[in-house]
């Protein structure tokens, strides 16, 4: 029996049960050609038009060579946290997350994610700066590596509930591969999140 066939504890527990395969209602790797993989990405974006730099940019990951993208979650927003804690005086983020198959490996797609970002005039000057735009791979299928450019699953997800969310409302199994499943981990987190309503987009 597999640890994710095993029955759920009362009380979540974020470093257990370690997720190496999908519960029946997730987002499945499994369901496609080998070289199609599946990758959640995170958008963020705390400066200039928050919601219209999110769609382009999912339009753009769209359109990446053997790349689609399946769903893009609704906008969550929330204060900014910085690395000393929430900054309720820097402009709050827009937050969503999107499903993708894609047949780029790794460090390719983090590359054309990394270009996108420059194209939305993304700077780098202090570590959670305030931004245009953050594109962060969460999941790349069932993968757990690292190395010094990337590291799979992202290393702070488990912790935000601006990720968790959106991913929430998009797969309600999805699992973090040896974190556990978002539903319990985004008890544990202690950011809130409001969703962005259509009406405040086109204001
Ligand atoms: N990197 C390693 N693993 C990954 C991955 N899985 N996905 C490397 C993307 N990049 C990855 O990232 C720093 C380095 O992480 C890159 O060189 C990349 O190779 P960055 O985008 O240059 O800088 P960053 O985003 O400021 O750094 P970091 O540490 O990834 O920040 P986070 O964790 O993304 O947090 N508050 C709210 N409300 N909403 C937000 O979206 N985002 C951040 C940034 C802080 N506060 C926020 C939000
Ligand atoms: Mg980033």
């Amino acid at each position: 029996m597999s640890a994710v066939d095993q029955p759920r504890p009362d009380q979540p527990r974020p470093d257990q049960p370690r997720p190496d395969q999908p519960r029946p209602d997730q987002h499945s790797p499994d369901q496609h050609s080998p070289d199609q993989h599946s990758a959640v990405i995170a958008f963020g974006a705390n400066l200039g038009d928050r919601a219209r730099t999110i769609r382009t940019a999912a339009a753009e990951i769209d359109a990446l060579p053997g790349t689609s993208l399946i769903i893009l979650s609704s906008l969550v927003e929330s204060a900014a946290v910085k690395p000393h804690g929430v900054d309720p005086d820097a402009p709050e983020y827009l937050n969503a997350v999107a499903l993708v198959e894609t047949s780029l490996e790794p460090h390719d797609l983090l590359t054309a994610l990394n270009a996108i970002e420059h194209e939305h005039g993304r700077t780098r000057s202090e570590r959670w700066g305030d931004r245009t735009l953050d594109l962060d791979i969460i999941t790349y299928d069932l993968l757990e590596m690292s190395d010094d450019r990337l590291t799979l699953p992202h290393p702070r997800a488990a912790e935000r509930s601006f990720v968790l969310a959106p991913w929430l409302e998009l797969d309600p199994g999805a699992a973090l591969p040896g974190r556990g499943y978002v539903d319990e981990l985004i008890a544990f987190c202690a950011d809130p999140v409001r969703e962005h309503t259509e009406a405040e987009v086109a204001s």
